[in-house]
């Protein structure tokens, strides 16, 4: 077997057409930025990937700064979470470390962040999360979200991070439960898992 190309880079990308759809939007409230979210995850689960989607927006006026989906098929790579990519191409865009640095920010994320999201969102800089499915939801359909304090919200809170949630569930769960008909590939980690 020839040994793999020892890599030096790492390349995330999202569709230009999901890009195109969330450049000009805005959405000042949770409900309008929760509709386009589970809108780009449907989307997604269109596009052979996972049935998460999320996105940055600016919470004094609703401008869209990024729109996130799951890319973890495409990329074979397991932290390309929809969250993560929001947060990232977010803080590129916007040039900085911490939103939080430019002003107030909000992630909105069709399912509730999964335990490395959750870890990710305090570096993030946003002040406001918002979610669509619960971990409960998720999980019917078969992935793990791994180990994540039953507090987590609390503990968001308590580092000024607000949390608003379950938000359009119905709509969420029901990309979900396409991915699921669909027979959508359960990337879960863990040895024998
Ligand atoms: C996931 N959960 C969320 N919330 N978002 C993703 O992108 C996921 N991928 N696997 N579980
Ligand atoms: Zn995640």
């Amino acid at each position: 077997m020839t040994a793999p190309e020892f890599p030096d880079q790492i390349q995330l990308t999202i569709h230009p057409d999901l890009a195109a759809k969330a450049r000009h939007l805005t959405a000042d409230t949770p409900e309008t930025r929760m509709q386009a979210v589970t809108a780009w995850a449907d989307w997604n689960v269109t596009q052979g990937e996972g049935p998460f989607a999320a996105g940055i927006f600016d919470l004094t006026d609703g401008t869209c700064i990024s729109a996130g989906v799951n890319r973890v098929v495409s990329s074979t790579c397991s932290l390309a979470h929809a969250e993560v990519m929001a947060i990232m191409l977010a803080q590129q865009s916007l040039k900085c470390f911490s939103l939080a640095e430019k002003g107030r920010y909000v992630l909105t994320t069709s399912a509730e962040p999964c335990a490395m999201c959750f870890g990710a969102i305090p570096w993030s800089g946003v002040c406001q999360v918002e979610y669509g499915a619960t971990r409960a939801d998720v999980e019917a359909i078969g992935f793990d979200e791994g180990p994540k304090s039953k507090t987590w919200e609390a503990d968001l809170v308590e580092r000024g991070i607000q949390v608003l949630g379950p938000l359009g569930r119905t709509k969420a769960v029901a990309v979900l439960q396409a991915y699921a008909r669909k027979g959508g590939l359960l990337y879960n980690g863990g040895a024998g898992t």
